[in-house]
């Protein structure tokens, strides 16, 4: 939505000028699946799909907030209030946000917000890591607080964990402060370094498909939770601070090492698995960076695909409606397909050569709607602005 809309609506709600206008993209994640929260690699990009809001100032203790996407008039929240679990529908984030500040020390001491997002919800796009990241740049800048576009993913994902009680990693969050048109970024989810890789699919006759299988996820429910925590135990038995530090090359020893440690435990397999999945996708982000680098860009195909067998077979988050897509996908031609995202539902990509993607897009329509499932969304995504100020 164009900021002015956005600024004339917080201006009809509110009875004055907001102090600015911000914006903050979703994402797709190109590669590297469930491994941040195991300090490994991820490599996402900004969607064109955007939350935008604008923001006022208060010095009165108040954060009133209102959504043009969700049905209700403005709520009206005291921060002296503000406590983990206490907010349960879309508020929870932006008042995450602005608890976790003032957790961290930073006198904020009151906004208005107004926020309207492009960004589909529930469909592994990091909507929410939208509303999160534009409400933190805006507070951010009209409270002069000077934190860098890593402190404030860093603020986010804690509003995130600890405020809404989603246990994810720092990807989302990242991708939407961090990244750059034209480029996905190659983040180290230990220290957060960072590499702009230059991704332009166009040039080289390509284009990458997201395909939102409207089935919706949650993180909050529990699987997610429970492959974070076999992730950890897989770590501990393994004596190792996270599972980034299990070397590739070690990885059939790691996995022997665990059975034995694990012993005769009923879901030592499922460790094992979840262990393998982590390991073998960290090595896959390296191959992607090292692919894109040596401009050898339809080489990926392949090893996105690999990505989702793992995430599939080892890790088991993908659902029938993903499977559909990449198995239609690659029968219609494509380069390579993956679920992207934390699945259980939600979107996967695929990459193509131009000339395939109306064919490949019919493909997918077609086999869903002779599986009986909903119909899915499916455009075409060029990496994006990272979030920024508009006015
Ligand atoms: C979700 C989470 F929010 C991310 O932190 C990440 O773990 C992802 O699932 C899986 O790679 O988007």
């Amino acid at each position: 939505m164009a900021a002015q809309q956005v600024r004339a609506r917080f201006t009809e709600l509110y009875g004055t000028e907001p102090g600015g206008v911000w914006s903050a993209p979703g994402r797709v994640n190109l590669i590297g699946e469930h491994t941040d929260y195991n300090d490994g690699f991820v490599m996402p990009f900004a969607l064109p799909h955007t939350a935008v809001a604008a923001v006022a100032r208060r010095d009165d203790g108040v954060l009133r907030l209102h959504s043009e996407d969700v049905e209700g008039g403005v709520a009206e929240l005291v921060l002296a209030d503000l406590a983990p679990g206490t907010d349960r529908d879309w508020t929870a984030y932006p008042a995450g946000v602005v608890w976790a500040l003032r957790e961290a020390g930073h006198a904020v001491t009151g906004a208005d917000v107004h926020l309207a997002s492009t960004v589909p919800a529930g469909a592994g796009l990091s909507s929410s890591a939208a509303l999160e990241v534009v409400v933190a740049l805006a507070l951010n800048d009209l409270y002069q607080l000077g934190l860098q576009r890593w402190q404030l993913a860093r603020l986010c994902q804690r509003a995130e964990n600890v405020y809404v009680g989603a246990p994810t990693g720092i990807m989302d969050q990242t991708a939407s402060a961090c990244c750059e048109e034209g480029h996905a970024l190659f983040l180290d989810t230990r220290d957060l370094s960072q590499r702009q890789i230059p991704f332009d699919l166009a040039a080289e006759g390509m284009r990458l498909l997201v395909v939102d299988t409207r089935v919706k996820h949650a993180h909050n429910e529990g699987e997610y939770g429970k492959r974070r925590s076999g992730c950890e135990q897989g770590a501990a038995l393994l004596g190792v601070d996270a599972l980034r530090d299990v070397p590739f090359d070690d990885l059939d020893e790691a996995l022997a090492r665990l059975r034995t440690e694990a012993g005769n435990a009923p879901d030592a397999e499922e460790v094992v698995r979840l262990v393998r999945h982590v390991v073998t996708e960290d090595h896959r982000v390296e191959r992607v960076v090292s692919l894109l680098e040596s401009g050898d860009t339809r080489a990926i195909g392949p090893v996105l695909t690999e990505g989702h067998a793992s995430l599939r077979d080892d890790f088991r988050v993908s659902c029938p409606e993903l499977d559909l897509v990449v198995d239609t996908a690659l029968a219609a031609g494509a380069l390579g397909a993956r679920m992207t995202g934390g699945g259980f539902g939600g979107s996967a990509i695929v990459l193509a050569e131009a000339s395939d993607v109306d064919t490949i897009g019919k493909a997918v329509e077609e086999a869903f709607a002779g599986a009986g499932f909903t119909a899915p969304r499916v455009f075409e995504a060029v990496p994006a602005a990272g979030a920024r100020r508009l006015a």
